[in-house]
């Protein structure tokens, strides 16, 4: 096991998002990965035509790429998997199960990528290796023997969209609707919420609308370390005079300055660029608050400049022909006392009279939003607070305007868009069954939420994962992990191990996969897969490495070798066919979406991607009343949780050293924290109520109404600048204390953003 110094170090970082600190992170990172030549000729191909699309986050891949096309947090992802160690048979020889179980993330990921396929031994505790014959055969054989409608076919958004459209016609063909994406866990406000106000579930903006946009909001969002590439986006806007204003609880060093890697001059005289004109740091849920401060400013300055006949403020014209509900919320604004606003949000009222004299004065307004809005109770409202101020002024349907969620994985928009999903109205069932000539389920199948449901009271009897660490990734950690340890079946499709594949049922599979960086040579030659980004673009991707152990499979190959062990044969599925030549999986894309797939091979390798369009792009709403939108906001915070003496919102962060439960080191860079995740950053009011200084240890522990005992010992405090009453932590360590039943309302992504807690001293 890897050595660690685990002692906590705090230090204040002085530096930009990117410069030279990226470098020396990498140059800390790539050694202990090992790699070879291949990885560096990967990341000089990165994001380019013809080269390998990162794995790391979806934001967009320009037409004109720069030089290098990666960031750090790429790099360390690229270098991830292109490691030269690799766990092989032997090391789980050495290692049982309960043994790992006790293992780091990172430590179980360091071991390296897996070479062969292993199963489940009860009797001595250990994986072994077994052949890929036989473990799909097995697999066939325990798969026909359970109910169809009780197994989950998760997928965690880094699949291919070659190998998530056979998944989900796997899926449905063996008769299971239970098909969710980290999605769920991640963006799914977003597909509901967003749905329901414009008609369209993801961005209507493209990567071109930075170039056009003179205002840029952001909510929620840690551009440095989960997309620095959009650093350069933004670094364009603001080098054309664009207003950035950015509401986080937390003071990112990402919307602060950039110093870019590819600029000579700011890296060797040490310049940066600013990146917010307005920083608001709002208290975690205080976003709904915030906007309808803005909101209010904004109807009484139209109201005043209407009585006084001077030109309306807000664009009434777009309001009347494409609008529903606008004087509803024009009346909430209205009604709404300003000491509720400021102290739902946490800000003053001439912090957020700054905010919205940038809102009025912009033509061209962009709303940038992540985990922030998402992950909370009220989740959707915040939302929907976001499309109210965008849909005031006619903010989308125009160049330069609209919502610009920042997706997560690197396909994760992709999986959804061919199919993998629990909602039947999703899927294109009449195309299904018209293609392959069989009846796809028509209930809803289980989300993430209602899969954790059915792992802890045991009525799920198969669990299948393509990709991801879903055990370590979801709420309520305790009972997942007894209700995992019973799973009947588990198949896990990874790359690296993970705890997801540490807490075997009766029988597990662990099937080791290509990454996409790497060569994959089948019958018709070497293949091209394909994913969609933040914008609805699509790319071909070509892995070039040498492939990590000549045992793996395609990720293809493994879905049509469970499906064939599996399901009936079925002459119009050629599971083999597809296997040879993944074109004819992009055929049968086409043919089953042929509006977003038109001549779908021929146009993967346009520059910057291709299209796949969004009617809202072009004001046409397909939402319930045919209209965009607007709505009344259901509470003020989206915590879900009132304020009480002693309880704080604790928000669960990515360190800039992770990708999700892949841990690559223990160096929060720009928050200063070093040597161990497992601290609390608290405001230095609240330590002193406590009686706490930093370094001192805490326990967390649940405060939620449902009064289940939940804590988390050990955690050391930092003292740090984030508002009076919430607390910050790390993300997967704190899911241990996120009540299952604690997600956002509609769309049941875990709230993880506002998880209400209490500090405990220990002695
Ligand atoms: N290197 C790297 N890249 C990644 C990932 C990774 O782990 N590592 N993960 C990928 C995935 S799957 C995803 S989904 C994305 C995640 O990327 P983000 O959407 O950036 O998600 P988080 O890291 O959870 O950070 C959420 C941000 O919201 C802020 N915040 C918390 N609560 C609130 C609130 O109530 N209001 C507001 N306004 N802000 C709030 C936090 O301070 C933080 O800055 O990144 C993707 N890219
Ligand atoms: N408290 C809290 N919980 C959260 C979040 C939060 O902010 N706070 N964020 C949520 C979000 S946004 C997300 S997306 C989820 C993430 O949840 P997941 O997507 O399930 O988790 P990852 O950590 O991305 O999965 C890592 C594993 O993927 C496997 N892997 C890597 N590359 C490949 C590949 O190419 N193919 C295959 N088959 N496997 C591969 C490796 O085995 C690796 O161990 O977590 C969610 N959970
Ligand atoms: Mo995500």
């Amino acid at each position: 096991m890897a050595k660690r110094d685990d002692r906590l170090t705090v230090k204040d970082y002085k530096g930009a998002a990117g410069g030279w600190g990226s470098m020396k992170s990498l140059a800390r990172v790539l050694p202990e990965e090992r790699i070879g030549p291949d990885a560096l000729d990967t990341l000089r191909r990165q994001n380019k035509p013809e080269g390998a699309m990162c794995v790391s986050c979806a934001w967009g891949k320009p037409a004109r790429p720069h030089i290098a096309e990666f960031c750090e947090n790429g790099a360390k992802a690229t270098a991830w998997e292109l490691t030269s160690l690799r766990n092989t048979p032997d090391f789980f020889q050495q290692h049982s199960v309960s043994e790992l179980r006790e293992w780091r993330d990172h430590d179980l990921e360091q071991a390296g990528r897996l070479t062969h396929p292993m199963k489940y031994d009860a009797a001595t505790d250990k994986y072994v290796a077994v052949s890929w014959a036989e473990a799909f055969d097995a697999i066939g054989k325990r798969l026909k023997a359970v109910d169809p409608k009780k197994v989950v076919f998760y997928a965690s958004g880094r699949a291919s969209l070659e190998a998530s459209y056979m998944y989900s016609l796997m899926a449905r063909l063996y008769g299971s609707h239970n098909l969710p994406d980290s999605s769920n866990m991640c963006h799914e406000t977003t597909s509901v919420g967003l749905k329901n106000a414009t008609g369209s579930p993801v961005a209507t903006i493209q990567m071109d609308d930075y170039e056009h946009c003179d205002a840029i909001f952001c909510w929620g969002q840690n551009v440095g370390s989960n997309s620095p590439r959009m650093l350069h986006t933004l670094k364009a806007a603001r080098k054309r005079g664009v207003e950035i204003v950015t509401f986080n609880p937390l003071r990112e060093r990402g919307w602060e300055r950039f110093a870019d890697p590819q600029n000579p001059v700011q890296m060797t005289v040490g310049g940066s660029t600013q990146i917010s004109t307005q920083y608001h740091q709002v208290r975690p849920g205080g976003d709904i608050a915030a906007i309808l401060g803005i909101i209010k400013i904004a109807v009484e300055a139209d109201d005043r400049a209407r009585a006084e006949g001077k030109e309306a403020v807000l664009d009434h014209h777009f309001i009347r022909q494409h609008t529903v509900r606008f004087d509803e919320v024009a009346d909430f604004a209205r009604n709404a006392d300003w000491d509720d606003l400021t102290r739902e949000s946490g800000l003053t009222r001439e912090a957020i009279e700054d905010a919205a004299r940038v809102y009025l004065k912009s033509k061209a307004l962009i709303a940038v939003y992540g985990m922030g809005i998402t992950q909370h109770r009220y989740g959707m409202d915040s939302l929907y607070m976001l499309v109210n101020l965008l849909l005031m002024r006619g903010h989308i349907g125009r160049p330069g305007a609209g919502p610009g969620p920042v997706r997560g994985h690197s396909n994760v928009q992709g999986q959804r868009t061919v199919g993998i999903t629990e909602k039947p109205e999703l899927a294109p069932n009449d195309r299904l069954k018209q293609l392959y000539d069989f009846d796809p389920p028509d209930w809803r199948g289980w989300d993430t939420v209602e899969s954790c449901r059915h792992v802890i009271d045991g009525t799920c009897e198969g669990f299948i994962q393509l990709g991801g660490n879903f055990l370590r990734a979801t709420p309520e950690h305790k009972k997942m992990v007894e209700g995992w340890s019973n799973l009947p079946i588990q198949v896990h499709i990874a790359t690296k191990l993970n705890k997801s594949h540490l807490s075997p049922g009766a029988d597990a599979w662990l099937l080791p996969c290509l990454g996409r960086l790497e060569r994959d040579m089948q019958e018709s030659g070497a293949q091209v897969v394909t994913m969609e980004d933040s914008f609805s673009h699509i790319y071909g991707s070509v892995g070039k490495a040498e492939p990590a152990s000549p045992y793996l499979l395609s990720e293809p190959a493994i879905v049509a070798g469970i499906a064939k062990a599996t399901l009936k044969d079925n002459p119009n599925v050629p599971w083999d066919a597809w296997v040879g030549d993944y074109g004819l999986v992009r055929d049968a894309i086409e043919n089953t979406y042929p509006d977003k797939f038109s001549n779908f091979n021929e146009r993967m390798f346009e520059p910057g991607g291709f299209w796949k369009g969004n009617p809202a792009a072009h004001r046409e709403w397909n939402t319930q009343s045919g209209k965009a939108e607007f709505n009344v906001p259901r509470a003020l915070n989206a915590r879900g949780f009132e304020d009480r003496e002693g309880r704080f919102a604790l928000v669960t962060l990515r360190s800039n050293d992770q990708f999700n439960t892949t841990i690559y080191g223990y160096h929060d860079r720009f928050r200063g924290i070093h040597g161990t995740r497992d601290v609390v950053m608290m405001n230095k009011a609240d330590m002193d109520r406590l009686q706490l200084r930093a370094g001192d240890k805490v326990t967390l522990e649940s405060d939620a109404d449902d009064q289940v005992a939940r804590s988390v010992g050990g955690l050391q405090v930092v003292s740090y600048n984030i508002p009076e009453g919430s607390i910050g932590g790390y993300y997967p360590e704190l899911n241990v204390l996120i009540p299952l039943e604690h997600h956002a309302l509609e769309s049941h992504v875990p709230a993880g953003k506002s998880v209400p807690v209490r500090v405990r001293p220990e002695q």
